[in-house]
């Protein structure tokens, strides 16, 4: 049942756990196609493997095929929310109709410090594109169960937020395609801005063709010492790519995990087909270990999420949005600087031939 969905890839998935170090070359995808060979080779191997990497899959805080008692039954761990409903095949939290918001919550707080996230998600709809909205979001927060205007949940938000943004309500869309997949950090005063797709908020992000697709797509959250690393597979290449990498960010625990969804004038079927919590084992040295408890130790006093480096994200927001305004005034000035030196250059030539033509008298 919750191989199913992992059995189709099942080497990356696992392979993920020692590719760590590497993800910071932007070239994942000839790596993970080495990989994949080389998971061919082994297979045998990785038989034995699976059993004891499955061991780290957490039952508790994932979400898989059958979704037995989900949204009825006390013993589920999972509540529904609004408008979602379970299929055999997904939990859809929204349908593609105007003004519905939906949403599935874990019931359990999740303590893990070192675990992946992996989402599989369909977004589908009768819209033409850039006609469909509003998109999805995957939390880890201090609150659950709550309504609201970022896509379905409450606006500030205490915890992590990924949204997969289909609808672009800025004007500048053009400095990205849609759909957008970005992640935010909340601490109960900042605020989503809609009307910016987040942009003053976002930490890192990408542009994911994840809706109206014929394969599978996939979103990965990887945390781990205070690194957050997100990674999307939506072109069905059966490869990450990485979307965002953020250092310095400090969650705290026990939050509750959550998807949620919202559709206003514009709409789409928002669908859930798995949310599978990983914890991950990071081998350490004695030293690193002790550092690591140290560090843990630290932790305890986190209390409200924060990123050590936050200052640098604004300002990087800030410069992409100038650097567009700027582009389009220094071009604007130059076209008119070049008018005014014609209109110039001309009257000045008529000046000078006219003078010539008096000297000529
Ligand atoms: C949340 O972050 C913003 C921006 O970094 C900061 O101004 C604000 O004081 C923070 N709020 C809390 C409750 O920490
Ligand atoms: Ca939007």
């Amino acid at each position: 049942m919750a191989v199913s969905v992992s059995g189709q890839k099942p080497c990356r998935a696992k392979l993920l756990g020692f590719l760590y170090p590497m993800f910071q070359f932007k070239r994942l995808s000839s790596l993970s196609c080495l990989f994949v060979a080389l998971c061919a080779l082994m297979d045998h191997s990785l038989a034995d493997n699976q059993e004891f990497l499955e061991d780290f899959l957490k039952r508790e805080y994932s979400l898989s095929k059958p979704y037995r008692g989900l949204g009825f039954s006390s013993s589920s761990q999972w509540d529904l929310m609004g408008t979602a409903v379970v299929t055999p095949d997904y939990i859809r939290l929204t349908p593609d109709l105007q003004s519905r918001q939906g949403a599935v919550w874990s019931r359990i707080p999740f303590f893990l410090r070192d675990w992946e996230l992996k989402v599989h998600f369909k977004i589908s709809g009768q819209g033409k594109k850039n006609f469909n909205g509003d998109g999805l979001a995957m939390w880890l927060t201090k609150d659950r169960m709550q309504n609201g205007p970022v896509f379905g949940n409450m606006n500030q938000f205490i915890g992590l937020g990924i949204f997969v943004d289909t609808y672009p309500n800025a004007e500048r869309s053009h400095d990205r395609a849609f759909p957008y997949i970005s992640v935010m950090l909340g601490n109960g005063t900042l605020l989503y801005d809609h009307d910016q797709d987040g942009r003053p908020t976002e930490l890192g992000g990408c542009t994911a063709m994840a809706r109206n697709t014929v394969h599978d797509t996939f979103v990965l959250v990887r945390y781990s010492n205070s690194r957050l690393t997100l990674m999307v597979d939506v072109d069905g290449k059966q490869e990450w790519k990485q979307c965002a990498d953020v250092t310095g960010l400090r969650l705290p625990t026990g939050y509750f995990f959550g998807a949620s969804s919202a559709t206003g004038d514009l709409s789409d079927n928002h669908d859930i087909i798995s949310m599978k919590l990983y914890e991950l084992a990071i081998p350490r040295n004695p030293e690193q270990q002790q550092q690591q408890q140290q560090q843990q130790e630290e932790e305890e006093e986190v209390t409200v999420p924060r990123v050590d480096n936050m200052e640098q994200f604004q300002v990087a927001v800030e410069e992409e949005g100038m650097s567009t305004v700027q582009y389009f005034f220094t071009l604007l000035f130059s076209i008119m600087g070049l008018g005014v030196l014609a209109v110039v250059g001309l009257v000045l030539y008529g000046r000078w031939k006219e003078n010539r033509r008096k000297r000529f008298y």
